[in-house]
């Protein structure tokens, strides 16, 4: 298993600048024939090698001859005795139907289709499988026409006609030079959703999108959103679609979320299929971040790609950052943002905390797959959100259109990005590059200092971020922290202060009284804060703070505090509020409700148990879990009457994805998680289940059930799955109820659900459903203190990772965020650790994760 450093970087020996393909498909004995223009660039007469995995070689030929000095070895193709130009003909042979890692060619259901990101070309040809290797592909595609009408690539069809025995061909061509990561084949037979889309320059593109057959209704929310995208992308940052056609694949077999493949995106069919009946707000949601997502990296990831992929966060992290801004154009800016602090909380934070912490542009890789993260993406996309806060809207904007006037069409790195934003603004950012290269999560503490004579306040900020596994050595940030400074009639000071020292006091004059701290407001930086104030001065945010974020954020840390005191965890809490006092704040926020139910429904909202972990230095798992439970359980008896008058209130309406309701559905089915804890409401809880329209509704009495009442819970299930056991998308919303429910019998439960008719451990969605859900959600069952739940993971993940690595390798993740766990669990886990480690042939993908687990 060999480690990759950032530092090795050297510009290729050879170029390709022009690539043609013939694809002949055969389930087990696909040829492949790749057609090269190679040119060396190196000074020396270095061979050229080639990357391949699993390939049968069948030929070599240079400029038509065939050419034998070459040697094959493990996954590479060395060939020697090169001219400087030349054509280069490889002939492999490869077998789809077997591939069951998902990566390079393989069979999803009846169709083929590629995943090529970061390095699954390599799975398909012998190539210079790095990004920054960028061709012009002609691709031909060969195949049975009866089972596969469609052979699709990237880019304009060019060619096609019929062939011998009922097959057929298609030639596309990409006239974008891209990397290979971006190639794509699909082929199959599926419905078709066509619509068009008018550029603000007044082109016509083509949208196409391709859903299994029968699933056509679903694709329209999909086709909406990507038109959506499109014209935000032209409004926002004056960024063409260039291509005549898009295409969109939705597959069943899938390892992420979707792939923005040049002209031709494949996607997680979750991420595409939706109607009201079957999906959630949250599936509507998320289809239409994913699908801008996918559509905005036509610029950010394909016209300017990375150089190497330690610099993934080039793309990603922007990419992430463009999508996030345009999911809070189209909805709700203070839900999408609630929504992001808690990813950032509950996973990044633990991934800074664990033994795979990286910077958002690592140093060290193993396997590359193992660094599509939460760090690169999300934390990724935090940065850029600083640089926009830094710079403003039009300073950014400037900022990225020197960014395409320079790289258009180029292979570069962060440094490269954060240069143009430097350029275009004249605004010095060599402090701030520190967070592309620094990893770990920065702790801020606040202090006040009030000085009635002066009518001043010196606030005094420090920062320090403690070492991590990858990292001792530490040096202080460039911190933009919101500030919001707070007087008995509300805001007296509203500014961002920029701290970029180890300690900074900032002053602020004419303060008429000892104010309250409201800081970090809107989650303006990546960190943890630590302000010293008391649970009063919190109540005093919750209630008057300007920044309905920080409303929301100080209720959090009320509950946090008050939650880690009753379970008597390690680490620094305020003195809690009493549970009085929550119950009084709740009930005030409940006569707000109708007013502002999107934040009111989130302010009800418990922290979840994964961002409490995170809170803590060390917690008891039993006690912190049950400190909720009872908490959750003390507010619905507290404020039954209260909970009850706003349900009530609340309209009832047909479905409709739109924003008024979609908050509305949110308050509903947080109240229904209070009220379906109470026995006396058993049978409206049923009633809110069976009456409901869509998914969402059912979705929301089902988890307030799971939480509530076992009873209830197992008589929705069976009706549940009764009515979709042939809908193996929604059926993956049940598979983690049950995985995720905190049941003695939980481990039984699971072996039953993996011997389910539509479970099968070949598909990432199915296994992610159920597996996943118990090992990231299931706390009581996955922590069991006996360690079956540790073990019982272990198992799997043993079986899984010959199958999909990738798979395995998330996984594991769980297994690997110990750090807050008793020293019984700790040893616990590292015994599965090292079973896994034993386990012969091990993927690099899990071996790098459990090796660095173990230290
Ligand atoms: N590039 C991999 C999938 C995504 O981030 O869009
Ligand atoms: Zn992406």
């Amino acid at each position: 298993h060999a480690i990759k450093r950032r530092s090795d970087y050297q510009s290729p020996a050879y170029v390709i600048q022009h690539v043609e393909l013939d694809i002949d498909l055969y389930p087990h004995e696909t040829r492949v024939i790749c057609t090269t223009q190679v040119e060396r660039k190196s000074a020396d007469q270095q061979p050229l090698v080639l990357d391949g995995v699993d390939l049968q070689l069948l030929s070599v030929r240079v400029n038509g001859a065939d050419w034998t000095n070459y040697v094959e070895k493990e996954q590479t193709l060395v060939v020697d005795g090169l001219p400087d130009a030349f054509t280069l003909t490889i002939e492999t042979q490869i077998d789809p139907a077997n591939n069951s890692s998902l990566e390079g060619l393989y069979k999803s259901g009846d169709a083929y289709c590629t995943q090529c990101e970061a390095e699954g070309f390599r799975k398909i040809t012998y190539f210079l499988d790095r990004p920054d290797i960028m061709a012009e592909y002609r691709v031909t595609v060969r195949g049975n026409k009866s089972a596969y009408p469609y052979l699709l690539s990237n880019g304009n069809v060019v060619a096609k006609g019929e062939l011998d025995d009922g097959r057929h061909f298609v030639t596309w061509h990409d006239p974008f030079p891209k990397p290979c990561y971006l190639f794509a084949l699909v082929a199959g037979d599926f419905d078709l959703l066509s619509d068009n889309f008018v550029t603000a320059s007044g082109r016509e593109v083509a949208l196409e999108l391709y859903v299994d057959k029968g699933k056509r209704e679903r694709g329209y929310h999909a086709l909406d959103s990507l038109k959506r995208a499109m014209a935000w992308d032209e409004q926002t940052f004056g960024l063409e679609y260039d291509l005549d056609i898009y295409m969109i694949v939705a597959v069943d077999f899938f390892n992420m979320g979707a792939m923005e493949n040049k002209g031709l995106n494949v996607f997680n069919s979750k991420y595409v299929l939706a109607d009201g009946q079957s999906a959630t707000d949250d599936d509507y949601f998320h289809i239409e971040s994913v699908i801008a997502h996918e559509y905005f990296h036509n610029w950010t990831g394909n016209r300017v790609t990375c150089r190497d992929w330690f610099q993934l966060s080039l793309k990603e992290g922007l990419t992430v950052f463009r999508d996030q801004q345009f999911s809070a154009d189209m909805a709700s800016p203070l839900v999408n943002r609630i929504n992001q602090v808690n990813v950032m909380r509950e996973h990044q934070f633990a991934e800074d905390a664990g033994p795979m912490s990286h910077p958002i542009r690592p140093d060290v890789v193993m396997e590359m797959n193992n660094f599509y993260t939460v760090t690169v993406y999300d934390k990724g996309a935090e940065v850029i959100r600083m640089l926009h806060t830094l710079l403003g809207v039009q300073g950014f904007r400037r900022g990225m259109d020197l960014y395409f006037e320079r790289h258009d069409g180029q292979a570069v790195t962060c440094d490269d990005f954060v240069q143009a934003m430097q350029d275009a603004n004249q605004h010095d950012l060599t402090l701030f590059k520190r967070w592309y290269s620094q990893s770990g999560t920065p702790v801020v503490r606040a202090s006040g200092e009030y000085d009635q004579q002066a009518r001043q306040f010196k606030l005094t900020l420090t920062q320090h971020t403690p070492a991590t596994a990858d990292q001792a050595e530490k040096q202080p940030l460039m911190i933009p922290v919101n500030t919001e400074l707070l007087g008995n009639q509300g805001t007296m000071v509203q500014t961002v202060l920029s701290l970029t020292q180890a300690q900074q006091t900032f002053v602020f004059d004419n303060i008429d009284q000892a104010p309250v701290m409201s800081l970090l407001g809107n989650f303006s930086a990546p960190v943890r804060l630590y302000d010293g104030q008391n649970s009063s001065a919190r109540q005093h945010i919750v209630m008057y703070a300007n920044d309905p974020f920080s409303r929301w954020d100080a209720m959090q840390t009320l509950y946090g505090d008050y939650l880690h005191c009753q379970a008597g965890s390690a680490g620094e809490f305020a003195e809690p509020i009493s549970t009085a006092g929550i119950v009084e704040l709740q009930r005030s926020l409940l006569n707000q409700a109708m007013d502002s139910p999107a934040l009111v429904a989130e302010m009800l909202c418990l922290p979840s148990f994964e961002t409490l972990v995170q809170q803590a230095e060390q917690i008891d798992v039993d006690a912190l879990f049950d400190a909720r439970n009872a908490l959750l359980n003390q507010l619905a008896e507290a404020l039954e009457q209260d909970m009850l008058a706003v349900v009530q209130q609340l309209p009832a309406q047909a479905y409709d994805y739109q924003q008024n309701q979609v908050e509305q559905r949110r308050l509903r089915n947080v109240l229904w998680l209070y009220l379906g804890r109470l026995d006396q409401h058993q049978a409206a809880l049923k009633s809110h289940y069976h009456d409901a329209d869509n998914m969402t509704d059912c979705l929301g009495a089902l988890r307030a059930a799971q939480e509530g009442n076992e009873q209830t819970f197992d008589q929705l299930m069976v009706a549940f799955e009764q009515r979709w056991q042939d809908d193996p998308l929604v059926l993956d919303k049940w598979f983690g109820l049950h995985a995720s429910a905190p049941r003695k019998d939980c481990l039984s439960r699971l072996d039953l659900l993996s011997g389910h008719k539509q479970f099968s451990l070949n598909n990432p969605n199915r296994v992610r459903a159920l597996l996943g859900s118990f090992a990231f959600y299931n706390p009581k069952g996955f922590h069991a203190k006996d360690g079956s739940g540790y073990r019982y993971l272990t198992d799997y993940l043993k079986r899984i990772d010959p199958i999909n690595p990738q798979v395995a390798a998330r996984l594991v993740t769980p297994l690997t965020q110990f750090r807050h766990l008793d020293s019984e669990r700790k040893s616990l886990i590292e015994t599965q650790l090292h079973r896994l480690l034993d386990t012969p042939n091990l993927s690099g993908d899990v071996f790098e994760k459990v090796s660095k687990a173990l230290g």
